[in-house]
């Protein structure tokens, strides 16, 4: 065979394996180490807001993402930076985005507080843009103590049919469930005069996320160690995101052949294909070292009766999906 005819095939057979690679996101979606991911859906893009996963110190950035397919993937630098929120210095955990009338607000955990006479907890930062820059919405932190044993880390922002939003937080195995005020600015005591309501289920560690699907309340967290490998995840259904929640069972955990620790999770729905699909964080078999975790994408199915399905975790990731 002839040169020509060699380099030929020799690039045909490249431009062929990379156009069948972008069929399918594969799993990591993006490079880099990157955890505790919180997927949006903002017009026709995808968005992730993950943590920047290193030690302590060095986590005083929020990367994002962006895609217009779930395969393709752009990154968005330092949408948050402690430069502008004075009072993070560390550990900046697990962002939760929402957008609400004209604005983009991110909420992030900083400096993993150990105890109330520590500076930190859960913070609010705003934007008119999902890319950033987020500055710091109120000047300290949103929650800076210990409420019912949980540490003010791994927040959600949970919006219910009636257009409240709450906040749904909590790490050292206790969830609590805040009422948010309008401008996400403070909280509001329920009608019994109590802020923070206790609602952990049977097995919670942390990561909480919350979604509606038929009118029943998904609950979904953590469990295990988020270094080691049986972090997981499970989940409970209730009629009203107060609970009860009554655990269910896993749904996500490690596959040694494919990944191991696989957990703290966000879910997104494509309501135009009614396809759901579950984003978290899982360490490549190859890796021991607690903070080397990537953020990875599979399908979540639901059976007749509504429950969840295992989740497949694959290498392959999923198929290409545009939003509309
Ligand atoms: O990424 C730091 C911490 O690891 C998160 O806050 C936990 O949920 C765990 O994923």
């Amino acid at each position: 065979m002839r040169k020509t005819t060699l380099l030929f095939l020799f690039a045909f057979t490249a431009i062929v394996a990379v156009a069948q690679q972008k069929k399918t996101s594969g799993n990591p979606i993006f490079p880099g180490w990157y955890a505790d991911p919180d997927a949006a859906v903002f017009g026709s893009d995808y968005w992730i807001y993950p943590t920047f996963s290193a030690v302590y110190e060095k986590q005083t950035f929020l990367d994002a993402f962006s895609s217009k397919d779930l395969v393709n993937w752009k990154k968005h630098d330092k949408v948050l930076d402690t430069v502008n929120v004075k009072w993070a210095k560390k550990a900046v955990w697990a962002p939760a985005i929402v957008k609400k009338d004209a604005a983009y607000y991110l909420f992030f955990g900083a400096n993993d507080i150990q105890n109330d006479n520590e500076i930190g907890g859960i913070g609010v930062a705003v934007s008119k843009s999902p890319s950033g820059p987020f500055k710091d919405h109120i000047g300290k932190p949103l929650v800076d103590k210990f409420h019912n044993g949980a540490q003010p880390i791994d927040q959600f922002v949970f919006k219910d049919k009636d257009g409240q939003y709450y906040l749904i937080y909590g790490g050292w195995s206790h969830c609590n469930i805040a009422k948010l005020s309008n401008d996400f600015k403070s909280l509001v005591p329920f009608k019994d005069g109590v802020t923070f309501k206790e609602i952990t289920p049977e097995g919670y560690v942390e990561g909480p996320y919350m979604f509606i699907r038929n009118g029943k309340y998904y609950f979904m967290w953590s469990e295990g160690g988020w270094t080691g490998p049986d972090y997981s995840v499970a989940y409970a259904v209730a009629d009203s995101p107060m609970g009860p929640f009554k655990r269910i069972g896993k749904i996500l955990k490690q596959d040694p052949k494919i990944a191991t620790g696989a957990g703290h999770h966000s879910i997104i729905h494509n309501e135009k294909k009614d396809a759901w699909y579950i984003v978290y964080h899982r360490r490549p078999i190859s890796e021991t070292h607690g903070n080397n975790r990537a953020t990875c994408i599979d399908e979540m199915v639901f059976d007749e009766n509504g429950l969840i399905q295992p989740i497949v975790i694959t290498n392959e990731g999923v198929k290409a999906q545009k939003v509309n």
